[in-house]
């Protein structure tokens, strides 16, 4: 396998369609391949302006992405696009609903359309999805577009990882802008609400402006609020202008910078935890943890002294294994 890897890797720096495929789902489904392939595609990548798009069930987040990926298009920039279903156990409709809504896309060979089921990542959605990003920027995706929707931790947690964040809104929401998910009015760059052909857009304007007079940024960027009727592609063209000018602005302030140096601490921290983790677990002898659940249910030993005897136990077996290799 190993020596086919630099084949494979070359495949997708060139764009090869079925290479990238592979590459999500051998990432997706954990394959050790999959990371070895990461390995060799990490250093092509960082090139892609990844633009988190998020907001409520139906408000028009897959109608918009693909409008504004064809904004990019006209400007000939390959597109990648990632939509995080939600964790429904009937996603298979949603994700057949993306792929019927981006129709328009689907036969543009810039564009590389990717769902993700939200579960079944052993080592977290957020981890899959910025191993995806990472095969999409290496395949030479100049944008990438991530939606999904703002109702988990998981999902915000996605769009807290991209270089910008877009929440979507709809009219008709007013009052319930203070009650929308505190984590993920906090964390958008732009405010875009979208069905504005629908009454109640100026109420949604009034209600994100009052919010954001309250809660100042810690940086000197001011959320734009910009209004979208993504089925005509109304106000698409200012939403691209508007994400250009917040790239500018976050490379200028070296905000760009500070956030992904936070970005990649918390993702080699959650590497590290799921690493030690898996090696622990695996150095355990049979039986070991259960043995332990039964002193700890009987009440004869307490969870945490039995946590730093594992503990203590792995590192002495780390030690006698680096002794022998030297
Ligand atoms: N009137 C109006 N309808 C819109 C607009 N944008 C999207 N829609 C419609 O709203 C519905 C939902 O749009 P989607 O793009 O699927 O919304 P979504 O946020 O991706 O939905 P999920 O992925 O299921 O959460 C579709 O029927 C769209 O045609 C808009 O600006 N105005
Ligand atoms: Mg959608």
């Amino acid at each position: 396998m190993s020596d086919l890897l630099p084949a494979w890797a070359e495949k997708i720096f060139a764009g090869d369609r079925r290479a990238i495929a592979r590459a999500i789902s051998a990432v997706e489904s954990g394959e050790a391949a999959g990371i070895q392939l990461l390995k060799l595609l990490f250093p092509k990548s960082g090139g892609a302006y990844v633009i988190g798009v998020t907001g409520s069930p139906g408000a028009g987040k897959s109608t918009l992405v693909e409008k504004l990926a064809g904004e990019y298009r006209r400007s000939g920039l390959r597109v990648g696009i990632i939509a995080v279903d939600p964790t429904s156990p009937f996603s298979g409709g949603a994700i057949l609903g993306d792929r019927i809504r981006m129709q328009a896309l689907s036969t543009d060979e810039g564009v590389y359309i990717r769902s993700m089921a939200t579960r079944g990542h052993l080592g977290g959605l957020t981890a899959a999805a910025q191993d995806v990003v990472t095969i999409l920027d290496a395949a030479g995706c100049q944008v990438v577009l991530i939606e999904t929707v703002g109702v988990g931790q998981d999902e915000v947690e996605i769009a807290r990882h991209a270089d910008v964040t877009a929440l979507l809104l709809v009219p008709g929401m007013g009052d319930d802008v203070q009650t929308f998910k505190a984590g993920v009015m906090e964390i958008a760059d732009l405010y875009v609400i979208n069905k504005a052909d629908r009454p109640g857009a100026e109420r949604v304007e009034q209600e994100v402006a009052a919010m954001l007079s309250l809660a100042p940024r810690r940086d000197s960027w001011r959320p734009p609020v910009l209004k979208t009727v993504a089925t005509t592609g109304e106000g698409v063209a200012a939403l691209r202008e508007a994400l250009e000018q917040f790239r500018v602005f976050s490379e200028q302030e070296a905000r760009r910078l500070g956030r992904q140096r936070e970005q990649w601490r918390v993702r080699l921290l959650e590497l590290l935890r799921q690493s030690l983790l898996e090696n622990a677990v695996k150095g355990l002898h049979e039986g070991a943890l259960e043995a332990r659940v039964e002193e700890v249910m009987a009440r004869r030993r307490d969870p945490h002294s039995v946590v730093e005897e594992l503990v203590e136990e792995f590192c002495r077996s780390q030690e006698t294994t680096s002794n022998k290799t030297p």
